[in-house]
């Protein structure tokens, strides 16, 4: 690959900044969304090769995201929710982790659970309704997704806590969406991480939606400002901007690292598609605001930027061939999912077994023999 090249710097997004719904703070772009370098960005440390890999991280989880989508459609998959618009929250964040760090999702996390080194296959298995959580997270340090609001935001202090009493210098990031802050459980997990100086990152994908409920209707001030009012530190970002969430992440990961507490980050980003494949947009939302976000695409962005830079086609080549490889063995390898066992039902409630769960095993046995004697 040559060396980039700087380009030109851009001029202020006055018209987009106009749209946003409520009173925050401009958020920090060093890319604009025709991928220019801003001011801000021009004194940003690049790394080509981060550059890139967040690309190639970006493109293949979108198209992991699109084949998952697809196959939901076909009847292959109970339901899947899209992160269509979020890839560069995602992929900013947890590319500024190291693999030691431990990370608390939500549930629309694939992109950051395929860099973390999860097979997309184990990312499906849940929704293809085979596994009650796919993958082993001791291994991965990428918990399991909580499809209970908030809830992951309290394990996640908890685990934070747990770290700085072990006296290791792991940190902990914990993904929430902008609904997810009315719940009482976040605003608790924001105070105790507070008074306990916990080494814990809470990433706030801001996308503008809690399915039908717009975040004007959610909420008045901005969330990086009530994270301040609880004692963090908070940032916001632009969170289609790979570039300057990798950047904000890392500040806020060093923070918390060296003792300095908890940070929050409010990525200002947009969900593209629907809720989840049970949801429709076009009930509650105008087509024109979804266009509005269209333009501030975040791999378009990075594409135009390394383009400028001097990225040949050939690597974009490369990416795409390796985005239709991904693509065809997402779908094989969801086909080939085996069924499960019913009697894990019972076997894997307990990491050890249970005298109640022998019980319930017992009395389902006995239930399928009055099944086999009926016929
Ligand atoms: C405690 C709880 N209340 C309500 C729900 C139903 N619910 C599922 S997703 C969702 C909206 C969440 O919006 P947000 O936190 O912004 O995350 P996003 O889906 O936009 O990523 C709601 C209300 C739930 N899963 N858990
Ligand atoms: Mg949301």
């Amino acid at each position: 690959m040559t060396a980039l090249r700087s380009v030109p710097v851009a001029s202020p997004e006055r018209s987009v900044q106009a749209l946003l719904p409520r009173a925050a703070a401009i958020p920090t772009q060093y890319l604009s969304p025709d991928g220019n370098l801003t001011e801000q960005g021009r004194g940003a440390p690049i790394d080509d090769a981060l550059m890139t890999t967040m690309f190639r991280d970006m493109y293949l989880g979108r198209r992991l995201d699109q084949q998952a989508l697809n196959l939901q459609r076909q009847g292959e998959l109970g339901l899947w929710l899209m992160s269509l618009g979020q890839e560069a929250s995602q992929v900013g964040s947890i590319r500024a982790l190291r693999d030691t760090d431990y990370v608390f999702p939500s549930y629309r996390e694939h992109v950051a659970g395929l860099c973390r080194g999860l097979t997309p296959t184990q990312l499906l298995s849940q929704w293809r309704g085979v596994v009650h959580a796919g993958w082993d997270w001791e291994a991965t340090r990428f918990h399991f997704y909580s499809l209970v609001l908030g809830s992951q935001t309290l394990h996640a202090t908890g685990y934070a806590i747990g770290l700085k009493h072990d006296g290791v210098d792991d940190v902990v990031l914990t993904y929430v969406g902008d609904g997810a802050t009315s719940q009482g459980d976040v605003n608790e997990a924001l105070n105790w991480a507070a008074v306990n100086d916990a080494p814990i990152v809470f990433f706030c994908q801001n996308n503008n939606w809690a399915i039908s409920t717009p975040n004007r209707a959610q909420y008045r001030g901005a969330l990086h400002r009530r994270a301040t009012g609880f004692g963090l530190r908070s940032y916001i970002v632009d969170g289609n901007d790979a570039l300057a969430v990798h950047d904000v992440t890392q500040a806020a990961v060093s923070h918390a690292r060296n003792g300095g507490g908890p940070v929050f980050i409010e990525a200002d980003t947009y969900r593209m598609a629907g809720h989840s494949t049970s949801d429709d947009p076009r009930r509650y939302r105008e087509d024109a605001e979804t266009e509005v976000w269209k333009a501030r695409d975040p791999i378009t962005r990075l594409e135009l930027y390394l383009r400028a830079s001097g990225v040949d086609d050939d690597y974009f080549s490369e990416v795409r061939a390796e985005g239709d490889d991904l693509a065809e063995s997402v779908r094989k390898a969801c086909l080939q999912l085996e069924e499960p066992v019913l009697t894990d039902l019972f076997s894997k409630v307990y990491a050890e077994q249970h005298p109640v769960m022998d019980l319930q095993h017992a009395e389902h046995l006995r239930f399928l023999s009055t099944l086999e004697a009926a016929q």
